[in-house]
């Protein structure tokens, strides 16, 4: 028996680096039967001549989308343009990232395509000022910002995320010169990405990890409504001060959030992106 850690899982076949040393692994019947679906980044116990998995160590966190464990921080990447930002998508970002107990950083890519005084950038640094998250502009054409990315990723495990397109198999290009991970063009017809990567991919880099994962589109991204009520950008430290334990701040008393917004603490541009998320949640769940 060894111990290791999952870097990526493809149609049932693990590869487990266990001190450097990489095993394929397949996981026994019992996982399937108690429903335990090992993922990248879990610890595990295998047996090293007969290549199985034996056991999941319990995760310090999990994702749904992209299905990866025990990270320890989350990159958002949004491309400025091409495809073009959007605010309500780095929110839901933010939230699932949230919601899994992370707070992200925020890596713009392709800066390189627009002006440095663009007011899109200026756009996006008002929307997050006063939230406190750090946001990286970078290019992987023109490698501006990617020393700042790299300050960030030491002795830690580090999970790229984002929409199809955005350059996070172009970014690990650019960490890991000669890996050469396959990239896609944007779709001219659709403004998109076309979904390259498929799997979540742990490597190594310097004393930590980097993963790579799918990008996902705006449909895969299942948040419920009171998720979204307490973990998005600027709510998570004032719900608890709302007067009802359930609140979603839109018309009940005693709202902290609201308060918050009505002495400019949060911008009103902000509380609307929030309320049209919201209400796209909630009718998706009437929908099921
Ligand atoms: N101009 C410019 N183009 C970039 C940059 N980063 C990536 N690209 C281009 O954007 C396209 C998509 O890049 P990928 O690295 O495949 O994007 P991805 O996020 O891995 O996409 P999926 O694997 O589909 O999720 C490619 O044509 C890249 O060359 C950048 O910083 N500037
Ligand atoms: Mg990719
Ligand atoms: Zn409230």
């Amino acid at each position: 028996m060894r111990k290791g850690f999952i870097l990526s899982c493809n149609a049932g076949n693990y590869k487990v680096d266990s001190n450097g040393e990489i095993f394929m692994c397949r996981a026994r019947g019992k996982f399937r039967i108690n429903k335990e679906k090992p993922l990248a980044g879990d610890q595990v116990i295998f047996d090293e001549k007969e290549n199985y998995l034996l056991k999941i160590e319990p995760r310090k966190n999990s994702f749904v989308r992209p299905p990866i464990a025990n990270v320890d921080q989350v990159i958002v990447i949004a491309s400025i343009t091409n495809p073009p930002i959007s605010l309500a998508l780095i929110n839901r970002f933010i939230t699932m990232s949230i919601v899994c107990g992370l707070k992200p950083i925020i890596a713009l890519s392709k800066v390189d395509l627009i002006d440095k005084d663009d007011e899109l950038l200026k756009k996006i640094n008002d929307a997050y000022k006063d939230l406190d998250y750090e946001i990286i502009p970078f290019s992987n054409k023109s490698k501006i910002g990617i020393n700042k990315i790299i300050e960030t990723l030491s002795n830690k495990k580090t999970v790229f995320t984002g929409q199809s397109g955005v350059g996070k198999s172009s970014l690990i290009n650019n960490l890991l010169p000669g890996y050469n991970k396959e990239t896609g063009d944007i779709s001219k017809a659709l403004g998109r990405g076309k979904h390259i990567t498929r799997l979540v991919e742990f490597l190594k880099y310097n004393n930590g990890w980097i993963a790579d994962t799918p990008g996902f589109s705006l449909i895969d991204i299942d948040l419920k409504p009171v998720e979204l009520a307490t973990c998005y950008p600027g709510f998570e430290n004032l719900f608890s001060k709302c007067k009802f334990r359930n609140c979603l701040h839109e018309f009940e008393k005693g709202c902290a959030v609201k308060s918050a917004i009505e002495s400019g603490i949060i911008s009103k541009d902000h509380y609307e992106i929030y309320l049209s998320l919201l209400e796209e949640l909630k009718n998706k769940k009437e929908r099921f």
